[in-house]
């Protein structure tokens, strides 16, 4: 047992951060609702947003230099196979995962009968956004202008800029003001993953094909990358605070949420449902299938990683402690860095599953008959708003208004849903960093044999003798 605790130390620490900041943000809110400020609520959280920062601060050059380090030193034969494995299976669990909650609820059905929200004085001012704006910048994020565009924006359909969500009235149970902002999004950037993916995969190519003459810059990119996940092992052990404080602060910020259970418990149990079943059911057909190893000890193998994605609520900023956990389960460096922020970019199961489930919902709730091709178009465009989602808190509420379009409702709609999003936020992101792991897990295993002969040839090319 002392063994077990020895080796487990951190992961159970970052749990007990998860487990005690929701305890205790409950606990604050026994203390009169309303009884707390924002900037009261700000100073809590302000441990947690030095925490994120720290990390966000790695994502930049661990995402840069892992995919360059890991295509430049795989040859491109072998490297198209594997971002071949990766893409299939990225689109496999996803689209399994948009029809799940379809199929969930259509069945379940939470919305009918639902008021809607109608009282337009207050709701905010947001700029209808149609299914066409919001895939022109997904491409436009693939391209950004610059690389320091690429660092610090993202051309994001904003859906209300978050300044202006003041502009919503206490009346509507939801009052979102900038504070909620301030410490798990920084509004003023959000680097564009997507756009630096791109160009490091080109920039990989590019060196390897350089020959010898790529290798000194491949070995500084990978020493950059080491040094890199160095700093992560450090920044790690602030976890356990990091999650403690995020949480606490996020449940003490929201208002009214056990009113709104009542009106959005069944739309907030479909989600869950979805994830719980889409998540555990790739765990165990990745799991069964490649090593016979039992769902429950990979998701203690996995838990930091999935502890610090719900306490984080961001793909991104949970990156390198998941590229951590994967290099302390076996994997092949080349591989994960290669395949984790490939898939922490485009790869969002738990975001394609809520955004379909969301935007049925709430055509529900407006009495919006859908018919067979509407449900085919919902599953297509959820399927490009995850691909399009920022790793951040909340990108898919942003990116849902592209869902909405297809049914034909406007960007507001989101009105109906977003006094929970924060809390599903949590657990989608849980579900999408895991079913990266998997997918990088996947792979692993589907191109070992060959990343074992590159090795051979690779030694017999530095030493023929
Ligand atoms: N928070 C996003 C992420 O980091 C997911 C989402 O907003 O749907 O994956």
């Amino acid at each position: 047992m002392a063994g077990f605790v020895k080796r487990n130390l951190l992961t159970i620490l970052t749990v007990v951060g998860v487990v005690g900041g929701a305890a205790l943000g409950a606990l604050l809110r026994q203390t009169g609702p309303g009884q707390w400020d924002k900037r009261s609520v700000m100073y809590l959280a302000f441990p947690g947003e030095i925490f994120l920062r720290m990390l966000k601060c790695l994502i930049i050059p661990l995402l840069v230099t892992s995919v360059v380090t890991a295509i430049g030193s795989l040859d491109l034969s072998l490297s198209k196979k594997i971002a071949f494995r990766a893409i299939a299976y990225y689109s496999a669990t996803t689209i399994c995962a948009v029809i799940l909650g379809i199929i969930l609820v259509t069945t379940i059905r939470p919305g009918v009968g639902l008021r809607p929200y109608d009282d337009d004085s207050t709701e905010p001012k947001m700029r209808h956004v149609t299914t066409q704006d919001t895939l022109l910048d997904l491409v436009r994020n693939v391209f950004p202008p610059n690389l320091v565009a690429a660092c610090i924006s993202q051309t994001q359909t904003n859906l209300i800029p978050p300044a202006d969500y003041s502009k919503i009235s206490e009346d509507n149970g939801t009052k979102y003001d900038k504070s909620k902002w301030r410490f798990d999004q920084s509004e003023e950037n959000t680097t564009n993953v997507l756009g630096l993916v791109t160009f490091s995969i080109v920039l990989g190519i590019a060196i390897g094909k350089l020959g010898s003459k790529g290798k000194p810059l491949i070995d500084f990119f990978d020493v950059l990358s080491e040094a890199i996940m160095l700093i992560t092992s450090w920044v790690i052990w602030l976890s356990p605070l990091g999650v403690f404080f995020l949480v606490a602060a996020k449940i003490l910020e929201e208002k009214d949420f056990v009113d709104l259970i009542g009106r959005l418990g069944l739309y907030f149990a479909t989600v869950l449902l979805g994830l719980f079943i889409h998540g555990f059911g790739t765990l165990s057909v990745i799991y069964f299938i490649g090593t016979r190893t039992l769902p429950f000890k990979v998701i203690g193998q996995l838990s930091q990683v999935i502890a610090t994605a719900f306490g984080t609520a961001s793909s991104s900023a949970t990156m390198p402690i998941t590229i951590r956990t994967m290099d302390e389960m076996g994997l092949d460096p080349r591989i994960t860095r290669f395949v984790i922020p490939i898939g922490a970019t485009i790869n969002m199961d738990g975001t394609a599953l809520y955004e379909a489930v969301a935007a049925i919902f709430i055509a529900q709730i407006r009495g919006i008959e859908m018919s067979f091709g509407r449900l085919v178009a919902v599953s297509v465009t959820a399927t490009a708003a995850s691909v399009g989602a920022a790793g951040i808190p909340q990108a898919g509420l942003v990116t849902m208004v592209m869902v909405l379009d297809t049914v034909g409702l406007p960007s507001k709609e989101v009105i109906n849903i977003i006094a929970v999003d924060w809390l599903l936020d949590r657990f989608r992101t849980t579900i999408n960093v895991m079913c990266d792991c998997l997918g990088a897990r996947l792979v692993d295993l589907m191109s070992v044999d060959e990343v074992q002969r590159f090795n051979e040839q690779d030694k017999l090319n530095a030493d023929p003798h």
